[in-house]
């Protein structure tokens, strides 16, 4: 069939993304931070509900606190899409968005070709996919699959104190119900998640779509590095025990331990000094290791070298190390039957790994599960400059669109 309709497009980018450009600027860091539950990712959400209502589609927020927005009635073996609306500090106007837009568009353009659906289909929201919040990555994945417990979410605290259960309560989600949800895995057939790509795969392929194969294995770890606090000016550097040099000794050991191995990676992109002052010798300095590699056994291997090299940096500072597992995914390979069903109703567009986690990787170990990715002329994430192009961006819709029709 042809397509009769497009997607609606202001100001140069597809207008859902239009609608929310402004919500959560941030003006410190550029880009945008927008994190569960709190101003700018309230606001998302009741921008979502809002859209979908007009679309007529019947939204619910799940036990989780994740957003389904339904086509039609629930039921069995839907063919569920979407992404999420969070962010990283500071990042990227598509990561998330893009997804959840380009699903809502698709709708919009199917129903404007007077399409019916002859099966379930929900757009859905992940709640704190980015873990920005509370440290863990695809949290609202994780707990409706049974991935995290309940209990662990619930003990997750934000900077502030304020844990994952007061931050659920507090937003009309009771803490008492958070966990695995069978009525919602049950309903889910398979789900698609288009997101905007992540690296530079599709420039050098010269393509505005690919379809994923599969993603790093990763995890998050925290170093906490105890030494003695003191003051900056009295105490000789002889007798010093300062957690902050360890970290650094780590911190270097860390790069050169991922770049000795052939595809790993590992970032400290956050740390914190405790307690935090110019004249102060730390007591405490806390380190967030972010490593990806392509095997779970690569990973396990390249964490447990850093914290051999970590233990000796504390050490040699007359500092303790201790090393928590924050997070963990093992590697992802995408169903192949419907990664092939993607390309070939795609036109034979690439195949793609991706180094970067999605709720799409928490759900393929439990139903079908593809991604489709979009173009990013810059080739960078989780910062301000990535992007996608117009065109691609509404390649990417037509895609989704007849993806669904295919499905449906
Ligand atoms: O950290 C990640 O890979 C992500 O984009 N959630
Ligand atoms: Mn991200
Ligand atoms: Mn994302």
């Amino acid at each position: 069939m042809t397509n009769l309709a497009a997607p609606a497009v202001a100001h140069g980018r597809l207008a859902g993304l239009d609608d929310i450009v402004g919500i959560g600027r941030d003006a410190r860091r550029g880009g945008y931070s927008r994190h569960v539950w709190q101003g700018a990712e309230l606001e998302l959400r009741a921008w979502f509900m809002e859209r979908a209502a007009g679309l007529g589609l019947d939204v619910e927020v799940d036990r989780n606190g994740n957003l389904w927005a339904w086509w039609g009635a629930r039921g069995a073996d839907a063919v569920v899409v979407g992404s999420h609306l969070d962010s990283v500090p500071g990042g990227g106007e598509f990561d998330g968005p893009l997804g959840v837009v380009s699903a809502l568009d698709a709708i919009a353009m199917l129903q404007v070709e007077g399409f019916v659906p002859s099966r379930p289909c929900a757009v859905i929201v992940f709640a704190e996919e980015e873990g920005s919040r509370f440290g863990v990555a695809c949290l609202g994945s994780r707990l409706m699959t049974g991935a995290i417990s309940a209990d662990r979410a619930r003990s997750l605290v934000d900077a502030d104190g304020v844990s994952f259960a007061e931050a659920a309560d507090a937003n009309g989600v009771s803490s008492r119900h958070l966990g695995v949800d069978r009525d919602a895995m049950r309903r889910i057939g398979l789900f698609i998640e288009l997101h905007v790509e992540q690296g530079r795969g599709l420039i050098d392929l010269d393509s505005p779509l690919a379809v994923a194969s599969s993603i790093l294995a990763h995890g998050r770890w925290r170093f906490d590095f105890a030494g003695e606090g003191n003051h900056a000016g009295a105490t000789r550097m002889r007798d010093r025990r300062d957690p902050m040099v360890a970290a650094a000794r780590a911190i270097v050991a860390i790069r050169e331990a991922a770049a000795a191995r052939a595809d790993d990676r590992a970032t400290v992109g956050r740390m914190e000094a405790v307690p935090g002052g110019t004249n102060v010798i730390p007591s405490r300095v806390s380190v967030w290791l972010d490593a990806r590699s392509q095997e779970d056994s690569d990973i396990r291997a390249l964490v447990g070298e850093i914290t051999e090299r970590a233990t000796e940096a504390a050490t040699a500072e007359d500092c303790f190390v201790t090393v928590t597992e924050e997070s963990w995914s093992g590697r992802v390979s995408f169903d192949t039957a419907l990664r092939d069903r993607l390309v070939a109703g795609l036109g034979g567009v690439p195949v793609l790994p991706t180094g970067a986690g999605h709720d799409a990787g928490v759900l393929a170990s439990r139903v079908p599960t593809a991604m489709v990715f979009v173009r990013n002329p810059s080739g960078v994430s989780h910062s301000p400059e990535e992007h996608a192009t117009l065109d691609d961006c509404i390649a990417g819709v037509r895609a989704l669109e007849g993806i669904l029709r295919g499905l449906l």
